[in-house]
Order: structure tokens, then sequence, then C-alpha cells
């Protein structure tokens, strides 16, 4: 299919974008990460939703190129980040298909080593409901990636419909709550209440809370409530490419 073709071409000029999305800490709004979304503008079709375009990686062939660019931009944004002495993490979103590839964890160590940046500088996103599908399958990657020293974060978390004690067997470090619940937990009680609860059983288990999908001071203002640490959402900033996310980051300083 053209598409498919024409994601190729894409991949092979490195004109595959890369946004990279405020993570903030709640109280004071200090930055703490990025999270590196891909965004691809075709020539004819304009811009391409990353949904649509993983997909079409995903059945061609590509994902592993899609996912090694999406890195290797981050970590290259990483070091630079680290060799000004600003410590900032970068958090990539995987597919559940790169999962179940087993060199993937080799891939990630060499590129690390490649970029110096230290494993704990990078987040892995995982979204719920695609683990879920394929656990058993996904874990022995998960513990490799673990065992390098990067981090793991459940994605949209809620949408999955896991049990929580689902939490305390998987080897994350983080849940990022979907935004669909932060977004109605202002208006509507039961998201109120599933984002209380998702927050306090996080903590218990000693991982780090991200709400995802922040879009007003109201939503914030319960979220710091309620004990959770880091937010991300279009009421600190949209995705930006690499040179606005400076400026961003110059003016908030
Ligand atoms: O950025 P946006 O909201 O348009 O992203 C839509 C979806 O695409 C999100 O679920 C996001 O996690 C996913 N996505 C964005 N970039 C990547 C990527 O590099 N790899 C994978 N697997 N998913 C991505
Ligand atoms: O599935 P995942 O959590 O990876 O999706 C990330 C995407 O969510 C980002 O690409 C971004 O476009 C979108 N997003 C980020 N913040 C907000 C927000 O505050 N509101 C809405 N509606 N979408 C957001
Ligand atoms: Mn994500
Ligand atoms: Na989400």
């Amino acid at each position: 299919l053209g598409i498919a073709a024409d994601l190729r071409t894409a991949l092979d000029n490195g004109a595959l974008d890369v946004y990279f999305q405020p993570k903030v800490t709640l109280t004071d709004r200090h930055l703490v990460g990025v999270e590196c979304l891909a965004r691809w503008q075709h020539p004819a079709q304009g811009e391409v939703s990353p949904e649509d375009f993983v997909a079409v990686a995903e059945h061609t062939g590509q994902l592993s190129r899609l996912t090694e660019v999406v890195l290797t931009q981050g970590l290259r944004r990483c070091r630079e980040w680290a060799d000004q002495e600003r410590p900032l993490s970068i958090a990539v979103n995987l597919s559940v298909r790169t999962l179940l590839d087993s060199r993937f964890p080799d891939q990630v160590a060499s590129l690390l080593e490649q970029y110096g940046v230290a494993p704990a500088q990078v987040t892995f996103e995982i979204s719920e409901p695609g683990m879920l599908g394929d656990i058993e399958r996904v874990l022995p990657t998960l513990y490799r990636l673990r065992d390098l020293g990067v981090r793991l974060s459940v994605d949209d978390f809620g949408t999955g419909a896991s049990s929580l004690s689902y939490l305390r067997q998987w080897p994350v470090h983080e849940v990022k709550i979907d935004d669909s619940f932060v977004q109605g937990m202002a208006t509507d009680t039961g998201d109120l209440a599933i984002v209380r609860a998702v927050i306090s059983l996080a903590r218990e288990f000693g991982l780090t809370v991200v709400a995802e999908g922040v879009e007003s001071e109201l939503t914030l203002d319960l979220l710091e409530e309620m004990g959770c640490e880091i937010g991300q959402g279009y009421l600190f900033s949209r995705p930006l490419p690499y040179e606005r996310l400076e400026a961003w980051f110059s003016a908030q300083t």
C-alpha cells in the first residue's frame, strides 16, 4: 500500500518528527521530564495520527525502526540536557508488539551506551489494555528491561479493567492515570473516586503516579490534594517540537 511505502521513505529520510510534552511536579510545576511522541506530516495527506501510522508500522515490519527513531531522538536530547546539568527524563511509548521482540532489551542497552544516558533517565510507557492481553508473553521482556535499570510505566491506567492487584505483580515503577478519568474528575464523582483509588493504591505500592490530561486548575488542585505528584496535560503544555519546548522552559524559569 502507498502509505506503508511513504512511511518507509519518511523513516529513511528522517522526516518523522518527535514532539515533547512536559511532565511537571503538581506542587510547583517544575519540569521533570518529557514524553516523546511521534508525529508524521504526510506530504499529500497532511498530519497522520500516530495511532494510524503505528498500526501501519506494525503490519509492515517497520515498528522496530519507528521505535528506534523515537528513542534515539529522545536519547539525543536527554544527553544534551544532562550535559547542561538539566537532568530531565524521557518517556517513550511502546507497543506490546515491541515487547514481544526478544531483541528489544539488547537494542535499548546498546543505545543507552551509545548516547551515554543513564538507564534511570528513561521510562517506557505501555498501555494497560494492550499489556493485559499478552501479559504472560510480555513479562520476560519487562523483567529484562527492569534489570537494565530503565523505568516502566503502565499507560492509560484504568481503561484495561485489570484487577488492581496486578499492579503489585507487574515489575513497574509508575502508573499513568488515563486522561478520561482525569478530565472527568472535576464533574463526575465516579471518575473522581477512580482517580482517588488509583492514587492511594499506587502510593501504597510505592509507585510514582502521573495524571495525564490535566486541563484545568480545578483538576490540578484536586489531584494535589489527593497526593498525586506528577502531571501532564494542556494546562501545562501541549506536545511541542524541540525548539518550542526549550522556549517554553525558558519562559518558566
Ligand atoms: O500524541 P497523540 O495523542 O496524538 O498520541 C496518540 C497515541 O499514539 C497515544 O496513545 C500515544 O501513546 C501513541 N504514540 C505516540 N507516539 C508513539 C510511539 O512512538 N510509539 C507508539 N507505540 N505509540 C505512540
Ligand atoms: O496514550 P498516551 O497517554 O500515550 O497519549 C498521549 C497523548 O495524549 C499525547 O500525544 C497528547 O496528544 C494527548 N494529550 C496530552 N495532554 C492532553 C490533554 O491535556 N488533553 C487531551 N485531550 N489530550 C492530551
Ligand atoms: Mn503515553
Ligand atoms: Na491515555
